[in-house]
């Protein structure tokens, strides 16, 4: 019986929509490849459902494959991902870039989820006019971001320590959740400029996709995170 709550309990946890939490929080053994929780052609005409299958199978499935083995090899079943993170500069750089992109991408379909786009919560929503001054402040804030970062990285959104928003960027496949960020805190709108990303329809155009993103945003789910973030 027990062996059977525990593996419903993984396909939950796999399958769960609201993974980020349980993700961060379950031993990396308990781990499954998240699921997509959308059509690949949902988020058309702004990315592109080619685009987002190789981007989902290859790349971020890559990433996930290569972190378990890795972990494996390293003994580190028992361990959470926001443990490992907020000790990464202890492990070889193959776990912090697979490690990394399992993660970021998670948060990455997560945000786009087809749905609430206006859905915003009078909490966030007054944490982004205190912190930025609008919505479209803190759009342009990432977006300068984005654009700003050299070769291939995220562009973030993440509430530090004091509850306050902050912006930032990481290069490769770091996050903010890494005890080496510029910038520590939990994310809750993650951008990812990496080539693979954009380039099938974008081409070299960077601006013109991390533009169009913004009508991709759940702000109901951003929403979220956001009151998630805040419990921590
Ligand atoms: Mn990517």
């Amino acid at each position: 019986m027990k062996r059977i709550i525990l593996l419903v309990t993984t396909l939950i946890i796999g399958a769960n929509a609201h993974s980020q939490n349980s993700m961060l929080t379950s031993e990396l053994n308990d781990l499954t490849f998240y699921a997509l929780p959308y059509e690949y052609n949902s988020l058309e005409p702004i990315i592109d459902a080619q685009t987002v299958e190789i981007h989902y199978i290859r790349h971020h499935k890559g990433y996930f494959d290569n972190f378990i083995k890795l972990a494996k090899e390293q003994k580190l079943d028992n361990i959470t991902l926001l443990e490992l993170f907020d000790s990464i500069s202890k492990y070889p750089v193959g776990i912090r870039n697979n490690a990394g992109g399992y993660y970021n991408h998670v948060l990455y379909w997560e945000n786009f989820k087809p749905g609430n786009r206006k859905g915003i919560s009078k909490a966030l929503n007054e944490a982004i006019v205190r912190d930025f001054g609008s919505i479209e402040n803190l759009i342009a804030k990432v977006n300068d971001a984005a654009l700003k970062r050299f070769g291939s990285g995220w562009a973030w959104v993440v509430v530090v320590d004091n509850g306050l928003l902050k912006v930032c960027s990481t290069q490769n496949q770091d996050n903010p959740l890494m005890d080496n960020s510029e910038v520590k805190g939990i994310p809750i709108i993650a951008v990812d400029v990496w080539e693979h990303a954009y380039y099938l329809k974008y081409k070299n155009k960077r601006a013109d996709y991390v533009n169009g993103i913004w009508d991709l945003i759940n702000w109901e789910e951003v929403s979220e995170l956001y009151a998630n973030a805040l419990k921590k």
